[in-house]
């Protein structure tokens, strides 16, 4: 194995105790919870964007990050040494997967030959470093919002010739993730919104990124790739208004032009936070219509608009998450993508490190806690004593859809005035601040 990392050491697991900064202190991943080992609920993935090909610009200043390995050049060389260096990275994190777009591992060249070929050769580097390391491809993803012709949009362009290129560019990231056993695909429509109705057909683009996406199913099952294909939501940034807003409206769009049975939802906290919900909201909603397949773990900054993707590191939110996770049975495809990055701040080598620990401990930790609520019963107890009375023959009889309004009004005027019962808002979070972690 390369060493680009001179100073760090496989990170292992040291318990909470450890004043270890290289260490894990809740991130124990052989330790079983629910009967499970860790590595398999949490199933993390480094994406190769922020990791190897973020400067750590913002609008205000140029990059920060030190990357002695990256000549900055687009060569296929400093593609190929970046791969090494990742790779050598996920040994040393302890990270079992790894997500990528097509343009964070190959260069664009100047013909779209020339830029698969580039492609083929970095697949060809990538399944070699997967073989000998046991990493293994969480999902790839196509850059649509990278280069200057998708300035309007890819699948949603009002210019099909680019829309043309951009069913090119899915079409080989298809092909890379199944030639690399990759167990997921997705969608983020990077550019797929717009910025004033003023020069939008609306309804016509919304077709438009239909037939898109029909037409990658197509060719998934022509080729026999197994993965799951997810689509991620996000309300705005870049556009002023994307039609990919938020779990509700991916579903609803999916529903209505019948993809739902192909497809299911990758959430990002950040992207929920922006569109005005929590996590928990969008883990809900999405895994309610069973279409949870996979998280992209970073988080915002109350203080901050915009898609910071700081590092989870919020216990009660890592909490919140695990609890969705373990309660609708854990992954399968999916996992825990960190879409993170270091602060412009962290700009040295050993900040990669500093950053994927605070992220995997504050899941590891939302993990345990959130098994020692479901151990502890009290939470889901109140809940299910919250809705006790639709498990009376009345509830059972409209959940089943065999109740009239007649029927109501009849029951409604003999049972007197409802009985309520409090919330218990407070009790409830009383008792989640008081479960410990379990192990
Ligand atoms: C950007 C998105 C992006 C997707 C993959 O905001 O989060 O990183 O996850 O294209
Ligand atoms: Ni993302
Ligand atoms: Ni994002």
């Amino acid at each position: 194995m390369s060493n680009y990392f001179p100073d760090v050491s496989r990170i292992c697991y040291a318990g909470p105790d450890s004043r270890d900064p290289l260490a894990f202190k809740w991130y124990d991943p052989e330790a079983t919870v629910e009967g499970k080992p860790m590595r398999e609920h949490l199933r993390f993935a480094c994406s190769y964007w922020h990791t190897m090909r973020n400067l750590l610009a913002d609008p205000f200043g140029a990059g920060t990050a030190q990357m002695p390995w990256d000549d900055g050049s687009d060569t296929l060389e400093n593609a190929e040494r970046r791969a090494e260096v990742f790779f050598e990275f996920l040994t040393k994190i302890n990270i079992d997967f790894y997500c990528f777009h097509d343009r964070d591992i190959a260069p664009e060249a100047h013909s779209i030959e020339e830029t698969n070929a580039n492609l083929d050769h970095m697949v060809r580097v990538l399944g070699a470093k997967q073989q000998s390391s046991g990493k293994r491809l969480l999902w790839g993803t196509a850059c649509l919002f990278g280069h200057p012709r998708y300035v309007h949009g890819a699948a949603s362009a009002p210019n099909v010739d680019v829309f043309a290129h951009a069913a090119s560019q899915v079409r080989r990231a298809i092909d890379a993730t199944h030639q690399l056993g990759g167990e997921g695909y997705v969608f983020w429509g990077g550019r797929e919104g717009y910025d004033t109705l003023l020069n939008t057909d609306m309804s016509r683009e919304l077709d438009h990124v239909a037939c898109f996406l029909r037409m990658a199913v197509e060719y998934k099952k022509r080729i026999g790739f197994q993965g799951a294909f997810y689509l991620e939501p996000k309300p705005k940034e870049p556009t002023a208004h994307q039609y990919d807003y938020d779990a509700a409206t991916c579903l609803n769009f999916l529903r209505e032009h019948d993809l739902l049975d192909e497809f299911s939802l990758n959430i990002e906290t950040n992207h929920a936070t922006l569109a005005g919900h929590s996590m928990e909201h969008e883990l809900e909603v999405a895994a309610a219509a069973g279409a949870l397949g996979s998280i992209d773990a970073n988080m915002g900054d109350a203080h901050l608009g915009w898609d910071t993707d700081h590092f989870p590191t919020d216990l009660y939110m890592t909490t919140a998450i695990m609890r969705v996770v373990l309660r609708m049975g854990g992954f399968v495809t999916g996992g825990l993508n960190f879409d993170a990055k270091r602060r412009r701040g962290s700009f040295e080598p050993v900040d990669l490190f500093h950053s994927h620990i605070a992220g995997m401990d504050a899941c590891a930790r939302g993990l345990r806690v959130a098994a020692a609520i479901r151990a502890d019963g009290r939470i889901d107890d109140l809940l299910a004593e919250r809705y006790a009375s639709w498990d009376s023959a009345l509830g059972r009889k409209i959940a089943n859809g065999e109740c009239t309004l007649e029927e109501l009004e009849q029951h409604a005027s003999t049972s007197g005035e409802p009985t309520l019962k409090s919330g218990r808002e407070e009790l409830l979070r009383s008792i989640l601040n008081n479960i410990r972690p379990e192990g």
